[in-house]
């Protein structure tokens, strides 16, 4: 809008009708509901952009997969079919094992390896999607992952034949060589895929348990916090270069704000949550040693799975995490 236009419209009384006019309306898929900490996060995340920008960014969060599949939510950013978003990020496992490596058994388990973890992924994570003009703007951890049975399990074998909810490839590995039958199912659609006998078991965090009511359809959790992973905002390059640099600071300043909350959320969920299973009336069961070992024993074996295909990038992961 012309300058001139800009003050004869202040002069008449219309600014708030011009600035709306000005304000960059943004869309933002998630694939989780609202109800999860994430989303309320994100939320967060657009509030504070559109205030520290006076409303000239504005970003319409779309939760459970409303706007987007989950599995399209990587592609519309990459094509500008949307500017942002949010995803697991060990969805793209299959694209590059560097993706996933926060979804394999027993690498890191808690919040602090998470955290270093997360510290060697991220150069490479930014490599490989600056390839896609893409860029990651904050990366959030589920709490530890949780085993859900309709049965109290003592030792992997316990899992043999069960019908297995899976949410990416390493899960889905997981499984197979737990010798449960796997299915891939997004988050929104657990409750309807245990009542309709899909699927009997699951391992997630005590987040999305809670979320999806589990205590409907499961009996037993078991807090074998088999891995730490992530959801990751994803941002398309040149949505972020048209902005101007006021605003491009407003979403900087937002998303590492955004990071630092989303982790301590993310541990205080793990407590908070997994009491909430706990009142009502899932039976909250410590592994025994043996399934700590049994759990041992495949995660050794998936990882040596694992860095006989990794990709150079997961290998630098794994050498500087481990350094
Ligand atoms: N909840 C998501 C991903 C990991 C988690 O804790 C899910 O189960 O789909």
């Amino acid at each position: 809008m012309g300058k001139l236009l800009n003050r004869a419209l202040m002069v008449a009384g219309l600014v708030v009708a011009s600035t709306a006019a000005q304000a960059e309306k943004w869309d933002m898929p998630t694939p989780y509901s609202d109800q999860t900490f994430h989303t309320v996060n994100i939320k967060q995340f657009a509030d504070d952009v559109r205030a520290a920008t006076d409303g000239k960014l504005d970003i319409t969060i779309h939760s459970a997969g409303s706007l987007l599949k989950h599995g399209d939510i990587k592609n519309a950013i990459r094509s500008e079919l949307v500017p942002i978003g949010e995803f697991f990020m060990g969805l793209l496992a299959n694209e590059n094992p560097a993706f996933g490596i926060d979804t394999l058994p027993l690498v890191a388990t808690s919040y602090e390896d998470a955290e270093k973890l997360w510290a060697a992924q991220k150069p490479e994570v930014e490599k490989l999607l600056e390839r896609q003009k893409l860029m990651p703007l904050f990366s959030v951890p589920w709490p530890p992952q949780g085993l859900y049975t309709q049965k109290e399990i003592a030792k992997a074998d316990d899992l043999k034949g069960t019908k297995f909810r899976s949410y990416n490839a390493n899960l889905e590995k997981f499984a197979t060589l737990i010798g449960a039958a796997p299915t891939q199912i997004e988050a929104p659609d657990i409750p309807q895929a245990f009542t309709t006998g899909r699927v009997e078991a699951m391992i997630t965090s005590p987040s999305t348990g809670a979320n999806t009511k589990a205590w409907d359809f499961l009996t037993h959790y078991s807090p074998i916090n088999a891995w730490v992973p992530k959801n990751v905002v994803v941002i398309n390059k040149a949505s972020f270069d048209a902005l101007d640099e006021a605003t491009q600071k407003a979403v900087m300043d937002a998303a590492a704000a955004a990071e630092k909350r989303g982790w301590e959320m993310s541990q205080k969920e793990a407590t908070e949550k997994t009491k909430v299973l706990g009142d009502n009336g899932i039976s909250i069961i410590e592994p025994s040693d043996v399934l700590k070992t049994d759990l041992a024993k495949i995660g050794a074996q998936l990882l040596e799975e694992w860095q006989a295909s990794a990709s150079p990038e997961a290998k630098t992961i794994v050498e500087s995490y481990n350094q």
